[in-house]
């Protein structure tokens, strides 16, 4: 089905809205702020350029990398339960990236409650938000897609509001924040929630030491490779020429913090000039730039997440090594 009528209606169904600023000086003094801490780092969004994010893609499918498979299984699992209700309905995925995991909530919809359906994709790469809509509405042919072009963390109160939304946050996303990050975005997310609306979020759970380092170390070198690609963007951004093999990839589960950590060690003595600073950037060997964190949750942080919001808990579903857990709340 090719003929010029199919596309118009296809792109009838589509719209997507831009809410990233055009200059790049927030990115740029965000990098710099990294640079010039303490103990360095580079927030962890810097990882998605084109190929940053082909290069999570390729993680997903690792068979260390546990996460995105457990969830998967787990979400069609869930499906039929969760879809009972979604008919007059937004439903808004935060960090969507790819469709996968949106197609699976949306298979088990009924068809004809599909016209009343409407997909809200946030997300900052407009490629995401265009291929998936573009996959969507093929694959769902009623359904319309409403992208934002936006960053979750400070954009959700451009979020439509007329009617009863699903937010879905999956992959534990929210594991990149800190603890006290993730209480303020849940914070601000239950505040833009009425009555009735309904959260699904991901979440990765406290498990044994070795499967989780082994899932950010993998045999392969793909996580490696993700991690140093960060660099890329910071010399895009701040015009730098950080050279990723003078690092290598560092990432260990931190007990105390419950959280993987993944960094870039210096190999040698790092000396290099940035235009938007006064002094050469200095790294001495052995030191390390800090470029994520990975929270792992138990099923006490659930309970305290939804205390503190007042978010009410519906379900929470878990597999049965309660490798990952979806979370269900109710506004
Ligand atoms: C997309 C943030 C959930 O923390 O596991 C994968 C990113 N980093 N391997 C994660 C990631 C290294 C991933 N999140």
């Amino acid at each position: 089905m090719n003929n010029p009528e199919t596309s118009v209606i296809i792109r009838k169904q589509i719209a997507i809205r831009n809410y990233l600023c055009s200059t790049e000086q927030e990115e740029v003094s965000e990098i710099i702020d990294g640079l010039t801490a303490q103990q360095k780092y580079i927030p962890s969004k810097f990882f998605y350029d084109e190929y940053g994010s082909n290069l999570f893609e390729a993680i997903t499918c690792l068979p260390e990398y546990y996460p995105t498979r457990t969830e998967k299984a787990l979400l069609k699992e869930i499906a039929p339960q969760i879809s009972k209700t979604l008919g007059n309905i937004d439903i808004v995925e935060l960090g969507s990236g790819d469709c996968s995991k949106i197609s699976i909530l949306l298979d088990a919809i009924p068809v004809e409650n599909m016209a009343t359906v409407r997909y809200i994709p946030v997300d900052v790469s407009h490629a995401a938000i265009s291929n998936s809509a573009r996959i969507l509405v093929e694959r769902f042919p009623d359904i319309t897609v409403h992208g934002l072009l936006a960053d979750f963390l400070k954009h959700l109160s451009v979020i439509p509001k007329e009617t009863k939304r699903l937010f879905c946050f999956f992959g534990s996303t929210l594991g990149n924040l800190t603890r006290k990050q993730s209480v303020q975005f849940l914070l601000d997310l239950k505040a833009v929630m009425k009555p009735g609306d309904q959260l699904l979020i991901g979440l990765d759970m406290v498990k044994n030491i070795r499967v989780l380092e082994k899932a950010y170390n993998d045999d392969q070198g793909v996580t490696a490779a993700f991690n140093k690609n960060i660099l890329s963007s910071v010399n895009q951004y701040v015009k730098t020429a950080f050279n990723p093999d003078w690092f290598e990839h560092v990432a260990f589960y931190n007990q105390s913090k419950n959280r993987i950590e993944m960094h870039l060690r210096a190999l040698k003595n790092i000396e290099l000039s940035c235009m938007y600073l006064p002094d050469n950037i200095r790294i001495k060997k052995g030191e390390t730039i800090h470029t994520e964190n990975s929270h792992k949750y138990t099923h006490w942080h659930i309970l305290d997440f939804a205390s503190i919001t007042g978010l009410k808990i519906n379900a929470v579903y878990t597999d049965n090594n309660q490798w990952f857990s979806l979370v269900h709340l109710i506004a």
